[in-house]
């Protein structure tokens, strides 16, 4: 028999419904309470271009409901299986938690309960621990060290998958790396991403925006949007380089599959010009660019198969370049591992729902950090307002975040939160952009 007290930080109800992310799916949000009141709850984000080897998201696929994208499963999933295996548990015991779970749940990419639902659970756990403890999020996981606020990595023109242009790279992004803290930081980017607006509309490109809240205007070429970025940093008064660089989501498998439907197997394909490029030329393709540009991270350039490829790349650019696993890696340790040991690439995208709890998350952020690769801690696509991620990466003091442009509340929540964090942190808060190596 379990005993507890009105102070017992035991939980005692978890609860899971169906909510709808920001592109109007259904996702999970889940409460879990412990005994003495405390409360916490979170929300799942979802992906478009979604790795592979990523855990498994529970969908329905009852094409009745949602288009078979309901979470009705998952949500059964922590209302009927993970609330019986967790109640009683001490909810400060997050690795015990998510522990449990990942043994009960018994496959290797969380198929049997969800990712989904396994990460809902785990990250309201997490928040209704640090409510028992009066704490904020980031405190709670990073201690009293908790005090680097993140570069955020704007994505201000949208493509791939997030956007009905033809652009092939999916995010292009700026990175206001001169600011002397966050709050300057966001201020400039939102300069930056009016200035830009100003620009298309006046010459007569679509302003409308794609699903993480950059623009997504039908230019003739990749390198285009690349330019505008630039052209915007300069006509808003900064310098590209200095008070910005540029960062790039190539997303890159899906330009590999679509070679592959039109026959070019192992090969590139841009959509626009309807072009084909081999690995090497891909490689060649952006050390032109970064000649061109004050571009300093790429992100999934080659096929997240491709160890091999990314470890050339990294042999080729990695001395003057960020280059970022996210289909790559997908937040696994025993990928990030591999990595390390091929030396492809030297950062990680760091997504809790690409691995399904806080726990493991936390693992593949010290596995990158401790062979001192960088780490950047990101949203998903699809994304609600929760905010855990902002409260992930100052806690862990990574240094980057990526989540979006300056616009779209489901985006503008985690910049918020980390302004608000930033303000409550007052003078102990540093912002990553004035000490880390850029
Ligand atoms: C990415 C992400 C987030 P998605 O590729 O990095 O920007 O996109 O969530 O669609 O995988
Ligand atoms: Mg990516």
């Amino acid at each position: 028999m379990h005993i507890c007290n009105k102070s017992c930080t035991a939980i005692n109800n978890v609860v899971a419904h169906e909510i709808l992310d920001s592109r109007g799916y259904p996702t999970l949000e889940v409460e879990v309470w412990l005994e003495n009141g405390a409360k916490g709850v979170a929300a799942v984000p979802s992906g478009a271009s979604t790795g592979i080897y990523e855990a498994h998201e529970l969908r329905d696929g009852d094409t009745r409901r949602y288009r078979g994208m309901g979470v009705g499963k998952a949500t059964h999933n922590v209302n009927h299986v993970i609330r019986d295996l967790i109640v009683g548990m001490n909810g400060l015991n997050q690795v015990d938690i998510d522990r449990k779970m990942i043994a009960e749940d018994g496959s290797k990419n969380k198929k049997n309960f969800g990712a989904n639902a396994m990460l809902g659970v785990s990250l309201a756990t997490a928040k209704a621990a640090a409510a028992a403890k009066g704490m904020p999020l980031y405190q709670y996981i990073g201690g009293c060290n908790a005090k680097i606020l993140p570069v955020p990595m704007l994505n201000c023109i949208n493509g791939g998958k997030h956007a009905d242009n033809k652009l092939s790279i999916q995010e292009f992004m700026i990175a206001p790396t001169g600011a002397p803290t966050f709050a300057r930081a966001m201020e400039q980017s939102a300069n930056v991403f009016h200035t830009l607006k100003k620009i298309l509309k006046e010459e007569k490109h679509i302003t409308s925006v794609g699903d993480e809240g950059g623009f997504a205007p039908n230019f003739d070429s990749d390198e285009m949007a690349i330019e505008y970025l630039v052209r915007a940093i300069e006509v808003a008064g900064y310098i590209p380089g200095e008070d910005f660089k540029i960062a790039l989501d190539v997303a890159s498998s899906e330009m590999y599959k679509e070679a592959a439907l039109h026959g070019k197997e192992g090969q590139y394909m841009f959509f626009k010009t309807g072009k084909f490029y081999t690995t090497d030329q891909l490689i060649d393709y952006y050390a032109d660019l970064m000649k061109k540009f004050p571009i300093y991270s790429i992100e999934d350039g080659l096929n997240e198969e491709d160890f091999e490829g990314i470890s050339y790349m990294t042999d080729k650019l990695g001395h003057k370049l960020q280059i970022v696993g996210d289909d790559l890696f997908v937040t696994n340790t025993e990928r990030i591992g591999k990595g390390i040991e091929l030396n492809a690439g030297n950062a990680v995208l760091i997504k809790p729902n690409q691995i399904g709890t806080l726990t493991e998350t936390l693992d593949a952020i010290c596995m990158t950090k401790s062979h001192n690769w960088k780490a950047i801690v990101s949203h998903r696509s699809g994304e609600t307002t929760d905010t855990t991620i902002a409260d992930i990466a100052v806690a862990t003091g990574v240094g980057q975040i990526k989540t979006g442009a300056p616009s779209r509340g489901e985006r503008m929540a985690k910049y918020n939160r980390l302004l608000r964090i930033e303000h409550e942190l007052d003078a102990s808060g540093m912002y990553a952009g004035n000490f880390l190596h850029w």
